[in-house]
């Protein structure tokens, strides 16, 4: 025939086409992370074999350079083109950054697949204030960026296959950069890599489905959480619970032949309880929208020590 056929029982192909493409990208991202991050693997089948298979997201977090086209927008783009809300801001003076949240478009259908493939993750993406760094700084930074000519452009790309748009830096830029802002050392070294991958706990079948139980758990099988501020980070309002454990670790050949480990990434745990109007609520009547929503400056700011030498080098 020599017209193109739409899917009769499927009006809306378009848009499934379009997310299966938006989620292979998730998937890719997720993989490099996985292949990267024992600690986070581990995790994720622990609590796979002890639920119903079904592991939701609760957000995705990415890291950048606020310079020059390379900062949050260069990642958000991927997801507002895919019916991501930009949503508010956070802002963390003493450390220097800024973030945005992004809300997922509404699932069409409940979606029953696991991970990347269930409801869509929220998104974290923040980025360093480089104007505001030391000139040292800001011209190592600025070395890497103007080197990856027109990488920011192509940030999904170079997260799904897992390689920085910029050359290797040596291992005294690295060590100066560390000095000044951890933050800044990390995205230097992991690019647009996926920062973490954060478990919806209440969306995990009970009695895991609480963060302290949870916590606990992780606990007992032998994983390191972050306790900076303690290891249970509770929003003011007492809604928002965020746990995290210390980023992995991973061999890096610095571009001077200097090899050490450097931190990579981490997995988050989160628990949303229900937003007071819904109290009242049935329990199996409860949905992701009953919840509470959104981040909180000063749980991120402890989460972000994930990544820290502080929380790296602690012994357990
Ligand atoms: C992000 C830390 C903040 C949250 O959920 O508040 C965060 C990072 O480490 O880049 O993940
Ligand atoms: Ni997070």
């Amino acid at each position: 025939p020599s017209t193109i056929s739409v899917s009769q029982n499927s009006p809306s192909s378009v848009i499934c086409d379009g997310d299966s493409f938006f989620r292979s990208v998730l998937s890719s991202m997720e993989q490099v992370y996985l292949n990267r991050n024992p600690t986070a693997k581990a995790i994720l089948e622990l609590a796979r074999s002890t639920d119903a298979n079904q592991i939701c997201y609760d957000h995705l977090a990415y890291r950048t350079f606020g310079v020059n086209g390379h900062g949050i927008e260069s990642m958000s783009k991927l997801f507002l083109d895919f019916g991501y809300t930009q949503r508010e801001e956070l802002r963390f003076p003493k450390k220097k950054l800024k973030a945005f949240w992004f809300s997922p478009p509404p699932t069409p259908s409940v979606s029953s697949g696991s991970g990347i493939h269930g409801p869509l993750p929220r998104v974290f993406i923040s980025e360093l204030l480089v104007d505001q760094m030391t000139k040292e700084a800001q011209d190592i930074i600025k070395k890497y960026t103007g080197l990856s000519a027109a990488g920011h452009e192509h940030s999904a790309l170079s997260s799904a296959l897992g390689c920085l748009t910029w050359p290797k830096p040596s291992h005294v830029e690295f060590q100066q950069l560390a000095r000044e802002s951890e933050y800044a050392a990390w995205t230097l070294v992991n690019g647009y890599t996926l920062n973490h991958v954060t478990i919806s706990v209440h969306r995990l079948v009970s009695p895991l489905n609480n963060i302290d139980n949870f916590n606990q758990f992780i606990q007992d099988k032998g994983f390191k959480l972050n306790s900076e501020g303690g290891v249970l980070k509770v929003s003011p309002d007492g809604l928002l619970l965020q746990s995290s454990t210390v980023a992995d670790s991973i061999p890096f050949e610095f571009s001077d032949g200097f090899r050490e480990p450097v931190p990579c990434s981490y997995i988050e745990f989160a628990q949303r309880l229900v937003l007071p109007q819904y109290k009242d609520l049935p329990q199996d009547k409860v949905e992701e929208v009953h919840r509470r929503d959104g981040f909180e400056v000063g749980n991120a700011d402890k989460i972000f020590e994930s990544t820290s030498k502080d929380q790296l080098t602690r012994r357990a």
